[in-house]
């Protein structure tokens, strides 16, 4: 039987483990990269396990997500990376280089190569048929030990592509098509393979937003085929000896498959506060918008910001409305220079922002109070952008740029003709020479110092599970609970990634401000979620800031891929409502018992509400996680064994 080209990949790397959707399997893993925002976490991690030299092919550390600089924490964690990187082996790419997600797909991503990052939106890379996938930052530190990533085997998706985008509709809008049919939490446990005839009329810009947001569905990966597209690209980045040919089997099979004919794809905008909720641009028609924003690893190429600076040529964005842009590297734009497209840009009235994620992750750029914001960004969750009441909507770059002329948003058949679809030129400026190479040898390698602020606080260490958790109800949430929501981001959170303490005082605190306060009373806490609990977000702070305020489990009806396995990996339950509706029995501040023994004993528990009544409970932890769990924490069980 024929193999689709998900499970290539995995064949490729497959370690052990059965091949079966839902299978525990590990796989080894050739590339990892990270970012200044969960690296700091994941290298004071790497560095407790007591390990020497990465063990993978290749390891980027990346300096992208806060770059504000205010104060001593950020660059004394930026010095600490650096570092970090030259003592261990790992490439690194200093602030106001690019986001890390453009910067991998421009200079490392590989068709066929498997990727881990400490960033959700990893899968970018699948824009040139890496199987890419986001992790917590211990996870990523194991795999350049050279552990294998353990997941769940995931079902394979197959996107069938028909048809060929026209007008202004752009790579954006199929991805926020797809979000559409099949929501945030459609994608939870399965990887998205494009194919099909429309696959050819793609570039590989245009493939990478769509694997991005990927993320956005909770897929575990998208990846789409390596082919002539593939190759032109990896040309035009100066590396067409990283290109190998790579496609599904003619007679593959695949979990479910989903049709989307690009013919038929419109503008469309994801609209306030989450990136399902998509409707077609024209039905904004009339829209006054506040702020426009150009940038993220979604929508950062020069080809996205080509598109943009077309539509303002020659013109000036409407006065009412903010304009930035934030390019998504350094090499796009000098490109944009070189084009004369900068000119472009900055004479409509952009701003011009650092190449850096910037107001995706809320580091400025914050919209008005109940401001509307249009973004070509990926997530619009509440508050994500600052200022709780924004009103942020997701768009391409097409319809961000008309948007900023207009002031407001208009139907598209009102643009006018569009332009030729941009490409990349042939000659693109290679600025490979900006990243810090760590030193050849490693005698060279252990002279480095590594050298730390004091933000930068050691590792706690936490203590393993107790025979019968007693807990209160510290909190009961809905369904789509975000990472944003567990722990905000913004310039004064971020701040604080390497400082545990610190951080935990604002876990849910946009949510509800009284939790911290009532977590450390109550000293061991369970925090009850809905569906796809701790969607979005990589951060491993949204599970080690609640476990350093005594959480111990969370009670949910599901969960995300990552955030699931964060919270394994530092010692909280993630549990299951057997019956979906007892989650409306759960009452904030009751106490409820749970005997490790009963726990150990099978997949099906009860836990003991405050009253006596149970509550049926399951879990599908493999007897590593339960380990993991009883240890109170992975590196707690990698200390244990190593003794
Ligand atoms: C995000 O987009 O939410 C982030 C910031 O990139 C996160 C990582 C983080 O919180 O540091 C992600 O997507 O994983
Ligand atoms: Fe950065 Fe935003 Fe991309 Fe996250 S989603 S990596 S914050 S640009």
């Amino acid at each position: 039987m024929g193999r689709n080209l998900t499970q290539k990949i995995i064949s490729e790397h497959l370690v052990s483990g059965e091949m079966t959707p839902g299978a525990e399997i590990a796989l080894r893993i050739d590339q990892t990269l990270t970012q200044d925002a969960t690296g700091t976490m994941a290298y004071l991690q790497w560095m407790a396990m007591g390990l020497d030299q990465v063990q993978t092919e290749l390891s980027v550390s990346y300096v992208d997500h806060n770059t504000l600089q205010m104060g001593f924490q950020n660059p004394d964690d930026h010095r600490f990376l650096r570092t970090v990187a030259a003592r261990y082996g790992i490439i690194f790419s200093p602030p106001g280089t690019g986001i890390c997600h453009q910067l991998h797909l421009e200079n490392f991503a590989k068709p066929g190569k498997t990727l881990i990052g400490s960033d959700s939106h990893t899968p970018t890379a699948g824009g040139v048929g890496s199987l890419a996938m986001g992790a917590g930052g211990l996870s990523v530190a194991l795999a350049m030990a050279g552990e294998p990533y353990v997941i769940p085997m995931p079902k394979v998706f197959q996107i069938h592509l028909t048809g060929r985008l026209q007008d202004w509709a752009g790579a954006k809008d199929v991805i926020l098509r797809v979000l559409q049919l099949l929501s945030v939490k459609g994608g939870v446990g399965a990887v998205l393979e494009y194919s099909g005839p429309g696959v050819v009329g793609l570039t590989v810009p245009e493939r990478a937003t769509i694997t991005n947001m990927g993320a956005e569905l909770g897929a575990t990966s998208s990846v789409f085929p390596s082919d002539d597209q593939t190759r032109d690209f990896l040309e035009r980045m100066g590396r067409g000896e990283d290109f190998a040919p790579l496609a599904a089997d003619a007679d593959a099979t695949y979990d479910r498959v989903v049709e989307i004919d690009l013919d038929a794809i419109e503008p469309m905008a994801a609209t306030p506060h989450m990136p399902d909720l998509v409707v077609p641009v024209r039905e904004l028609d009339g829209l006054a918008v506040d702020q426009v924003a150009i940038g993220s690893c979604t929508n950062s190429s020069y080809t996205d910001l080509k598109t943009a600076a077309l539509v303002l040529q020659d013109k000036h964005a409407a006065r009412t409305t903010d304009l930035l842009i934030a390019p998504g590297s350094k090499q796009v734009l000098k490109l944009l220079n070189r084009e004369g497209l900068l000119d472009a840009l900055l004479d409509s009235g952009a701003r011009l922002l650092e190449c850096a994620c910037g107001p995706c992750i809320g580091m400025g750029g914050s919209p008005t109070s109940k401001g509307v914001s249009l973004r070509t960004f990926n997530r619009n969750f509440e508050g994500r952008s600052g200022t709780q009441d924004g009103q942020v909507y997701l768009v391409g770059p097409a319809t961000a740029a008309q948007a900023a002329l207009h002031g407001r948003i208009t139907t598209p058949s009102t643009w006018g003709p569009a332009p030729d679809k941009p490409l990349l030129p042939r000659d693109v400026p290679s600025i490979r020479h900006q990243f810090i190479m760590p030193p050849d040898s490693a005698d060279e390698a252990v002279t480095v110092e590594i050298l730390r602020g004091p933000n930068i606080v050691p590792l706690e260490e936490f203590s393993p599970l107790p025979e019968t958790i007693r807990a209160q109800v510290l909190i009961v949430l809905g369904d789509n609970i975000t990472t944003d929501h567990i722990l905000p981001g913004g310039a004064t959170v971020t701040a604080l990634r390497s400082n545990l303490p610190a951080i935990s005082e604002y876990i849910f605190n946009r949510v509800d401000p009284e939790f911290v306060a009532r977590a450390k009373q109550a000293q061991t806490g369970i925090i009850v979620g809905g569906e796809n609990y701790g969607q979005g977000s990589s951060r491993e702070h949204a599970a080690l800031g609640p476990r350093h305020l005594g959480v111990r489990i969370v009670l949910a009806k599901s969960f995300a891929r990552i955030h699931k396995a964060n919270l394994i990996n530092f010692g909280i339950l993630p549990l299951v409502f057997v019956n979906p509706t007892d989650h409306d029995r759960m009452v904030q501040g009751q106490d409820v018992k749970l005997t490790g023994a009963s726990l150990f004993a099978g997949l099906e528990t009860t836990l003991t509400a405050q009253d006596g009544n149970g509550i049926p409970v399951r879990h599908d932890l493999t007897p590593k996680d339960l380990e993991i769990i009883k240890f109170g924490g992975l590196l707690n069980l990698i200390k244990a064994l190593k003794k």
